[in-house]
């Protein structure tokens, strides 16, 4: 007996010893402490209820952001098992919140399906929870146990009687691992809970804001149609080149496929692959099973039915324009890879994609011969237009103004040519221009002014935003080349920096340049080259003493620093009214300057946000531009 008191001692030690562990460095497990690490504690709760649910026990889930940034995550499922285990002596639920990478997947009969890009479980949540607290309805009880910063407070204890089943988990961020903020971002849960919903059909999902008790928000998404679904809201407002939306699914080898897709009148492609939920944005073998099946498809069909004309051809990329795509597979043992660990590998998948697929589109275009024919007609289209561009290329490939760096003559570039230490600041206006050319250490800081508005390019091909003087003195300035020919490796600056007036104008701007970096050069902002620029709103002067204030808040906390002082208070219109030195100083000096970085954390969502800020829908764009004044506040897309 003694020894097997020793046995559980140790059990625990190594317990307390895995969740101290996260404690002393959370990133290892949930990638950051910042807004992104914060939501994805809501993440590892919720794919636990999903995976109750896509097991077929659970069909609704409850995520709610309670007064206090607290939040309650509710599912109808079967409960968490409850009885003790006959070794360790503790519940499963207990299990399931103190043992590292415990899951779903404690009992072995099932594998857990979905699971964030971490997939760490809840007991990562639990450590980093100042308190966390489980209620399980189960056997017409209720059960609860709750835990403070990893460790039980009580064990888990039978309430009284429950009339269901289910499971319930209540936690609070810990402010000492979360030292930026654990206040959550409604729009980011609500995006995500639409797009879990639309994922696994079926599931009701539920997202609610009672922080504030006198104005409830809630959202509540219920799929049926699932992926389709979500083709068609990715496709809302736009014309459709035929009017069905193509649909397959299919297993093979315990790997699940579900593939959706329509066209579109537009020249963007949205293809948003998912595994387990996740969503792969380098994207990996699934989707190119899906582009091996549509282009051989479509190839195929256009041949059989003679609708090339002599020299036509339909390519890889012809086949894209317009085309909106949902790939979503559920896999027992994906393989991520890539930068970002959002590259599906398995090899296996390819195949299975591309004949699943493949056979679906067959028989879909002899089926519908008009919706055949019109697609096919869209891919023409895309692909006269790009044999036209080429052949104009080739014709001025001397003076291709890609080549050198002619065209970007307002470039005032550093002298260090060391892209790992270099800088360009791409700054809205001639007169901030030369103010920022005066002001920079020209040793390192390059200045790039541009003129005017810049092209809206959600709405066009490649070709035309390359007929845009400002665009090409960009891409040549930051040297990686466009489209195909694009090569990080050539970037000559690894810190681009967007500098625009901090005001409405200036964030339009800033968001047409983003659209730009997102939609012709990703790689950009998933290597993190791209930085946003934070000017001064205010300039206090209390006497000799100069404060610069970057928020109304900050102004006032400076006012109240010199309560006997009356204070000069300069409200900056634009960068152009700064000098040099002040620029410098409040804007570009790596010492006290505040750049915010542009992530990518999701760019499915990324791509939502811009199609609706920089799409043909304008109203949207309206509504948001007034509603985010300030939205570089948190420029985490
Ligand atoms: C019964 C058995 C198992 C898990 C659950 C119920 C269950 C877990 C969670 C987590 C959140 N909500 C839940 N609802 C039910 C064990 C299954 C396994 O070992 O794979």
């Amino acid at each position: 007996m003694g020894k097997d008191y020793k046995h559980y001692d140790a059990e625990n030690i190594q317990v307390l010893e895995g969740l101290e562990a996260v404690r002393k460095r959370p990133g290892m497990y949930i990638g950051s402490t910042g807004p992104a690490g914060l939501h994805h504690l809501v993440w590892e709760i919720v794919d636990n209820s999903i995976d109750e649910a896509l097991a077929g026990f659970a069909s609704h889930i409850e995520v709610e952001i309670l007064p206090g940034d607290i939040i309650s995550v509710t599912d109808d499922g079967r409960g968490m098992p409850v009885d003790k285990h006959p070794k360790t002596g503790k519940s499963a639920v207990e299990t399931i919140f103190t043992v590292l990478h415990a899951g779903g997947k404690f009992d072995g009969s099932s594998y857990k399906v979905s699971g964030g890009l971490h997939g760490v479980g809840a007991s990562v949540v639990n450590a980093l929870s100042e308190w966390l607290e489980v209620i399980v309805s189960r056997n017409g009880r209720k059960y609860k146990q709750r835990f403070e910063r990893g460790k039980v407070k009580y064990d888990l204890k039978e309430g009284g009687k429950s009339d269901h089943t289910g499971s319930q988990v209540i936690f609070k961020a810990d402010p000492v691992m979360f030292t930026e903020t654990t206040v959550y971002s409604y729009e980011t849960l609500r995006q995500r809970i639409q797009q879990l919903a639309f994922l696994n059909k079926g599931i009701k999902m539920t997202i609610r804001d009672k922080r504030n008790e006198e104005q409830i928000v809630e959202n509540i998404y219920h799929y049926e149609g699932g992926i389709k679904e979500y083709v068609e809201f990715l496709n809302s407002g736009k014309k459709l080149v035929a009017p069905k939306i193509i649909h397959c699914e299919g297993e093979k080898d315990n790997i699940q496929i579900e593939v959706a897709l329509q066209y579109n009148d537009t020249y963007t492609a949205l293809v948003y692959s998912f595994t387990n939920n996740i969503h792969t944005h380098e994207g990996g073998t699934h989707e190119e099973g899906f582009r091996l099946a549509l282009t051989r498809c479509i190839k195929n069909y256009a041949t059989t039915n003679n609708l090339l004309k002599k020299d036509e051809e339909l390519n890889n990329e012809d086949v894209r324009e317009g085309l909106v795509a949902i790939v979503s597979i559920k896999h027992p043992n994906p393989q991520f890879e890539g930068q970002t660990k959002t590259k599906l590998g398995n090899t296996e998948v390819r195949a299975i994609v591309s004949q699943i697929l493949g056979e679906t589109l067959d028989r879909y275009f002899l089926e519908n011969p008009q919706d055949a024919k019109a697609i096919i007609e869209k891919c023409l289209l895309a692909s006269r237009a790009r044999i036209a561009a080429r052949k104009a290329r080739e014709a001025t490939r001397r003076k291709s103004p890609l080549d050198n760096l002619s065209f970007a003559s307002k470039l005032a570039d550093c002298r260090c040519k060391d892209p790992a230490i270099s800088e360009i600041y791409i700054v809205e206006g001639d007169s901030a221009g030369g103010s920022a050319k005066s002001g920079r250490d020209n040793e390192y800081q390059a200045i790039l002014p541009l003129r005017g508005k810049v092209l809206n390019v959600q709405k066009v091909r490649l070709e035309r935003a390359l007929s845009n003087n400002e665009i090409l003195s960009m891409i040549q300035a930051i040297g990686t080349g466009i489209g195909e020919e694009f090569d990080i490796t050539k970037a000559r600056y690894h810190k681009i920096v967007i500098m625009t007036d901090a005001d409405v104008d200036g964030e339009h701007i800033c968001i047409l340049l983003l659209t730009f970096f997102f939609r012709f050069m990703p790689e950009l902002i998933e290597k993190g080259y791209i930085y946003v620029a934070k000017p001064p709103l205010y300039k206090a002067q209390f006497g000799k003493l100069v404060r610069y204030a970057y928020s109304d808040e900050e102004l006032e906390a400076y006012k109240k620093e010199f309560p006997d002082r009356k204070p000069d208070v300069q409200r900056y219109k634009g960068l152009g009214e700064m000098d040099p030195e002040q620029l410098w100083e409040t804007t570009m000096d790596p010492a006290l300057r505040t750049l915010v970085q542009v992530h990518l954390e999701d760019a499915t969502i990324a791509s939502q946000t811009f199609e609706m800020l920089m799409g043909e829908d304008v109203d949207p764009r309206k509504v948001f531009i007034q509603e985010n004044a300030h939205y570089a506040d948190n420029l985490d897309i």
